[in-house]
């Protein structure tokens, strides 16, 4: 039988929180949760999940074969989702609700290498209703840059909620012409949710998809539809001048061995993703961060998530919140945005690049997961907007990573 791992002092407010689910309105982040199943992490520092380790997020960057880098490229990919999806439940037991980030919030961080130089990375919250996150990630010294954004938005089936994301990345390799590889984020669910111990299931389908010509579709399963295992995927690679051909299957565990077909049949270890080195992600101490900062600008309810005291983290909570509504109001009086530190938006029908690549990819939506439906046509999708980073503005408004 599936334990129950509420603790017992908090199972009344976790009746409330199951309560609130049912009659939820969209928005996740309004739901408010007993203080065993919260992080104090904010969902602004998920974006460093996509670098943690430098050595496979650089390998596509120093591959010279065209085939032989997408598949890097697709290594890297599903190396990385073991850290996005299910770190959580093994580091502290479950899925945890991360803090909702603000309007203008930042992360930033770095890692160094002495092989690779150092990898930067910068987080913004570039939207609050709905909650947006625009990132980037840059090697220079391999002339590598991640950019993307992305939200979520969920729905509520019997046992479980379902999230679609909404946004993507983009890897550019600087070293081959700018050449880009456009990555779709899959759809999840979060289940154990009755017995208090949340945990994250990848389902559906994305895509990565490069100006190279080469595209991967991955498909997601949770236990017992591939195999008898959690965390499984199945994907094919395929090239533009022969759709229809598979070059390789790769298949097995994201979060543990998978393994690759060529078109010939032979079979080799693709992955193992318990051996994808997580470099630590180095990030200032909270005295020299400035107080848009995400760890210093949720110290407090931090501290409050770690004491597990209710009140406080409501009553903390709230400071937050209600200095942001009266930002929010004085914009609106003076008729005026909060302004994006380092991120502009970008209509879809302006990027050229983006729009061939999404359409071979099959996206049928920019920035609105609601219009994915299949009645979207592609007019309708071409006046979407997607945000994009602008370095230009960053090394204008620069908050150092160290
Ligand atoms: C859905 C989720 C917040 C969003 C998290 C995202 C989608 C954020 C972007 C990252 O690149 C990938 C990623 C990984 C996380 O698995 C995903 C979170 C899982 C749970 C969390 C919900 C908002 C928490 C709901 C509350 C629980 C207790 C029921």
């Amino acid at each position: 039988a599936t334990e129950n791992k509420v603790p017992a002092s908090q199972s009344g407010s976790w009746t409330s929180f199951l309560k609130s689910i049912a009659s939820y309105n969209g928005d996740l982040a309004s739901l408010t949760a007993p203080p065993f199943i919260l992080s104090s992490v904010s969902l602004t520092e998920y974006s460093k999940f996509w670098a943690e380790s430098t050595s496979e997020f650089v390998a596509p960057a120093l591959e010279q074969d065209p085939e032989q880098r997408f598949l890097k490229v697709v290594r890297w990919f599903i190396g990385t989702l073991r850290e996005q999806y299910c770190s959580r439940n093994e580091k502290l037991g479950s899925e945890k609700k991360p803090l909702n980030p603000f309007l203008g919030e930042v992360f930033t961080g770095y890692w160094d290498s002495p092989e690779y130089g150092r990898t930067v990375l910068v987080s913004e919250q570039v939207s609050h209703h709905p909650p947006v996150t625009g990132y980037a990630i840059w090697n220079d010294a391999n002339k590598v840059q991640l950019q993307g954004y992305n939200g979520i938005k969920a729905s509520l089936s019997t046992s479980a909620i379902s999230v679609r994301q909404y946004g993507h990345a983009v890897l550019t390799l600087d070293a081959f012409g700018g050449e880009k590889y456009l990555i779709t984020l899959p759809a999840l669910h979060i289940e154990g949710i009755l017995f208090g111990s949340p945990y994250v299931e990848l389902e559906g389908k994305s895509f990565i998809q490069s100006t190279s010509g080469y595209k991967a579709t991955i498909e997601y399963s949770g236990k017992g539809y591939f195999s008898g295992k959690k965390n499984t995927f199945k994907a094919k690679v395929t090239s533009d001048g022969k759709p229809k051909d598979t070059l390789y299957t790769i298949s097995g565990q994201w979060s543990g061995v998978s393994k690759i077909k060529d078109a010939k049949g032979k079979e080799t270890t693709f992955l193992d993703s318990q051996n994808v080195v997580v470099n630590q992600l180095q990030v200032k101490p909270l005295a020299e961060q400035s107080e848009l900062e995400s760890r210093r600008a949720w110290a407090t309810v931090a501290d409050a998530i770690t004491l597990g005291n209710y009140e406080l983290i409501h009553q903390e909570k709230s400071k937050l919140e209600v200095e942001q509504r009266v930002f929010r109001k004085r914009e609106e009086r003076d008729g005026k945005t909060w302004p994006r530190r380092w991120f502009t938006t970008a209509v879809v029908k302006d990027e050229a690049w983006y729009e061939q690549l999404s359409d071979k990819a099959g996206v049928v939506a920019g920035a609105s997961a609601s219009s994915s439906s299949n009645n979207v046509t592609k007019a309708d999708r071409t006046t979407d907007t997607n945000w994009r980073f602008d370095r230009t503005l960053y090394e204008q408004n620069v908050i150092k990573a160290d």
